[in-house]
């Protein structure tokens, strides 16, 4: 009898955290972004807070990086190389997202904007 209570306890202990994790399970956004021509296309991305966004950055013709000051993200693609990178925008907001090399003055100018929905 009491074998059997504990056999119920753990299937509903089991069951409850498996619902948990269902809804923990985070909303996956992917992004392309060119870098060329000291532009990024698309240079505004979307989000809703939490989401894991996973960002393809494709440095077509110099090197080029991105980052978000606010996230702490720094990524750097060498010219002609694709990266990807991801990470949780738990911080609802707009942000700017911009190159921060320094080897071309246009750098400067590589700028975007991500904004997140708070959930
Ligand atoms: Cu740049």
């Amino acid at each position: 009898m009491v074998k059997a209570f504990v056999v119920v306890a753990m299937a509903t202990a089991l069951v409850t955290a498996m619902a948990g994790a269902q809804e923990q399970a985070p909303n996956r956004r992917e992004f392309a972004i060119l870098a060329k021509d000291h532009t990024f296309t698309p240079n505004k991305i979307e989000v809703t807070q939490d989401d894991l966004v996973k960002i393809t950055l494709k440095s077509e013709d110099r090197p080029s990086s991105f980052a978000i000051d606010a996230y702490r993200l720094i990524k750097r693609a060498g010219g002609g190389l694709t990266i990807t990178f991801q990470f949780r925008a738990d911080k609802p907001g707009t942000f700017p997202f911009y190159c921060n090399l320094t080897s071309d003055k246009e750098c400067k100018d590589m700028k975007g904007t991500l904004v997140v929905k708070a959930k």
